[in-house]
């Protein structure tokens, strides 16, 4: 069947809300979009470890500390289920990895933020998971299959996290003076950086368009983004805090909240690696891969060790049942 053909009845399934599956004829542009994405998720996620993991021998209890170590190992499970979420798609985990180590492939401008107090472990959980969670909710009806399929537990997860986050803030901010303090400042940190995760402005984004047709994405960045916004805005006035931005401002008309305008200088900034912690987080994955380089030689030579061992089992079982002479 001719290309053209193949496309019409491709972008029909799409329409129809049938599931694109690893076998099935896609093209290739598709295939290179969801390999972008999904391995710049992927990443996200165990870049993601980073900021948090600094935190982990800090909490201040042992119930936080719990916590904390099991959230880190979560988001570890979601850069698994994605890459092999990519690995669906004919790319090897090893250049995925290889595309982060070199800068080729992006992961989230929210992860090259430092984590400054433990207030940031509250205001990551309720605003990036918070965020996290809003974007990956609709991916979870995306046209991949196993893309859509690995969204299903990991928004589970997140929704845990964005919780626990939560509780974390709304403890501070019923604590002493310096513990609602901190906890202010750990949201007017983290609120902006928070919004540019959804990305550049619809009119600004080169993929939407044809992420859309596709339904790789069923909302817009900035749809999501407001979805957010309206959100936040209310949840934040349990906490008895405020969202540092003046222009906030509930739009009876609009039925939604209006605000300020984001820096995308900043965002760009971050994005094109010169935010406060991009050289130091890309570091710290680079050395983590060279110095695992032994676990996976030991692995793979036990895996051979086992394959030869089977192999001469299985030779010698052969033998054994050959008629004598
Ligand atoms: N940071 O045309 P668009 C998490 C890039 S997971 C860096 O709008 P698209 C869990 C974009 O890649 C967080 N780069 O692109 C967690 C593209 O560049 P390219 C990650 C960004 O793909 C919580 C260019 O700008 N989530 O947080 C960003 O249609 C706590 C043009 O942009 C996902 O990855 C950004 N913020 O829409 C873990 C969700 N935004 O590739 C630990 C899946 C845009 O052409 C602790 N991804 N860019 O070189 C998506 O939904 C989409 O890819 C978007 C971007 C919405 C991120």
């Amino acid at each position: 069947m001719d290309t053209t053909k193949l496309s019409e009845q491709f972008q029909q399934k799409i329409d129809e809300d049938i599931k694109i599956e690893p076998q099935d004829w896609m093209p290739d542009e598709y295939r290179k979009t969801l390999i972008r994405q999904i391995s710049q998720h992927a990443h996200s996620e165990v870049v993601g470890m980073l900021p948090e993991g600094n935190w982990i021998t800090r909490a201040p209890s042992l119930r936080r500390k719990a916590i904390l170590l099991a959230k880190v190992q979560d988001e570890a499970g979601h850069g698994l289920y994605l890459y092999a979420a990519g690995e669906t798609l004919g790319i090897t985990r090893d250049e995925m990895y290889q595309q982060l180590h070199s800068g080729k492939a992006k992961y989230s401008s929210i992860f090259n933020y430092p984590t400054l107090t433990w207030a940031d472990m509250g205001a990551i959980g309720w605003l990036v998971d918070g965020a996290a969670i809003m974007n990956q909710v609709p991916l979870s009806r995306c046209s991949y299959g196993p893309y859509a399929r690995a969204m299903v537990r990991v928004c589970k997860e997140e929704s845990f996290h964005q919780r626990q986050g939560f509780e974390i803030l709304l403890t501070l901010s019923k604590g002493n003076a310096a513990q609602r303090k901190m906890c202010q400042d750990a949201i007017n940190r983290w609120w902006w950086p928070s919004l540019m995760m959804f990305g550049p402005s619809d009119n600004n984004s080169p993929h939407t368009a044809q992420s859309m047709q596709w339904k790789i994405k069923r909302f817009t960045n900035d749809e999501l983004r407001q979805k957010f916004v309206d959100v936040c805005a209310e949840q934040v006035k349990f906490l008895g805090m405020t969202l540092p931005d003046k222009d906030l401002k509930w739009n009876e008309a609009k039925q939604h909240y209006d605000f300020g305008a984001i820096n995308w200088d900043e965002f760009w900034n971050v994005v094109k690696g010169n935010g406060p912690c991009n050289k130091e987080r890309l570091a710290t994955r680079v050395q983590a891969w060279e110095n695992g380089a032994w676990v996976r030689e030991a692995a793979l030579a036990y895996e051979d060790k086992k394959a030869a061992r089977q192999y001469r089992y299985n030779t010698t079982q052969a033998e054994s049942k050959m008629p004598a002479g």
